[in-house]
């Protein structure tokens, strides 16, 4: 065996003789080696290749890069501490168009590989700011009752809520950023918030007003078939999780009653932007008027990923055409800084009907950017 590893050293270093001849010099670091409080360890002594940092694509993938933690463990969430913590939504037997959007998490994490540095719109490094920030995975949702999924997720957004937080003078309940999971999910994230906060405003990105009476989408077959991506947030309405000025974003989609889904959609405390408003406001009318309607309230922001054009967003359940460019959609969110964002998701991604250039996914992923440099922005006691 000594022989073999022996033999094995010797064929290595006489590769490096043979490449040192024929390769141009490369000066690496002097020492491989881990960070530690104290300074530097070397990996192995005298190692000159560095197996510890540097790589975008190495490791197990999280979103941007943040630290794995399993928060549903008590020990481990104890801890470390975090203020922000991304949570996986892995759920789309609710839809009704495409399904996919079970993917969603893991192709939004693909997709969140090169984020980081400064901002250069506002100046700001989200990810090495105040907050802790981490990614707590998926919350394990079973895929064949949707009753007991969204029970699930209740429970992981009210663990994941309770935990203690790194930065107390900052505020001391952790906020979340969920990554969908089709829209129903939105449902258990308020219902978390409303839990903390008390009735939050609700700004609604997205295509499809969503606040559909569950009679009227779902056929009324059965009370079970009533809660889905469309009717969440009129049972959020129902059951008390928001307030009266909230606002849609984005629509497009045609309603299923000419009138009734408008009164509706008043009742269950919302004002509609259409996406072709859009082109006579121009981005800062759009921020004006959203600014306007929450004033100083607490508010979720969700982005159903459908807000964007097919061109833009082709992997999600219901595409509709005629929505806003993904520029157009960072700079509206971007100018909402200052707002007192108490949590958020970006939904509705089903990567299988992506293009191979991840656009979809790569969107969804500065959104989601977006949403946690919001929230860094303006801490939330
Ligand atoms: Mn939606």
């Amino acid at each position: 065996m000594e022989q073999v590893v022996k033999s094995f050293e010797m064929s290595l270093f006489s590769l490096f003789l043979v490449s040192s001849v024929v390769a141009r010099e490369i000066a690496f670091p002097p020492v491989a080696a881990v960070h530690g409080p104290t300074g530097q360890y070397p990996l192995v002594h005298g190692d000159p290749i560095d197996i510890t940092t540097g790589s975008q694509f190495s490791g197990l993938t999280t979103f941007a890069q943040m630290p794995y933690v399993n928060c549903f463990v008590d020990a481990e969430a104890e801890s470390t501490p975090y203020d922000i913590a991304f949570l996986g939504a892995p759920f789309d037997t609710a839809v009704t168009g495409r399904p996919g959007a079970r993917f969603g998490p893991s192709g939004i994490r693909l997709g969140s590989r090169r984020l980081g540095g400064w901002s250069v719109y506002t100046g700001l490094n989200a990810f090495q700011d105040w907050a802790n920030v981490v990614d707590c995975g998926d919350a394990p949702l079973t895929w064949l009752d949707n009753t007991f999924a969204l029970k699930q997720l209740d429970l992981a957004h009210k663990v994941v809520s309770s935990r203690p937080t790194k930065a107390t003078e900052h505020g001391t309940t952790p906020r979340i950023i969920t990554l969908g999971g089709d829209h129903t999910t939105t449902l258990s994230a308020l219902r978390s918030t409303n839990r903390h906060w008390g009735p939050v405003s609700v700004i609604h990105f997205d295509s499809h007003i969503d606040t559909w009476d569950p009679s009227v989408l779902g056929g009324g077959i059965s009370h079970y078939a009533g809660v889905n991506h469309g009717t969440f947030l009129h049972l959020a309405h129902e059951e008390g999780l928001i307030s009266n000025n909230s606002i849609h974003v984005g629509i497009r989609a045609p309603v299923v009653r000419p009138r009734g889904d408008y009164r509706n959609d008043i009742r269950c405390g919302f004002e509609i932007i259409k996406a072709r408003d859009l082109d006579r406001l121009g981005v800062d009318g759009v921020v004006e008027q959203i600014k306007s309607r929450v004033q100083n309230s607490r508010v979720y922001i969700s982005v159903d990923i459908d807000v964007l054009d097919p061109a833009y967003a082709p992997a999600t359940g219901t595409a509709e055409p005629g929505g806003f460019t993904t520029r157009e959609l960072l700079s509206v969110l971007d100018s909402l800084q200052g707002l007192p964002v108490i949590g958020a998701d970006v939904v509705e991604v089903a990567p299988a009907y992506d293009t191979a250039a991840e656009t979809t996914t790569l969107a969804a992923a500065e959104v989601a950017h977006s949403l946690l440099s919001l929230m860094v922005g303006t801490p939330v006691m």
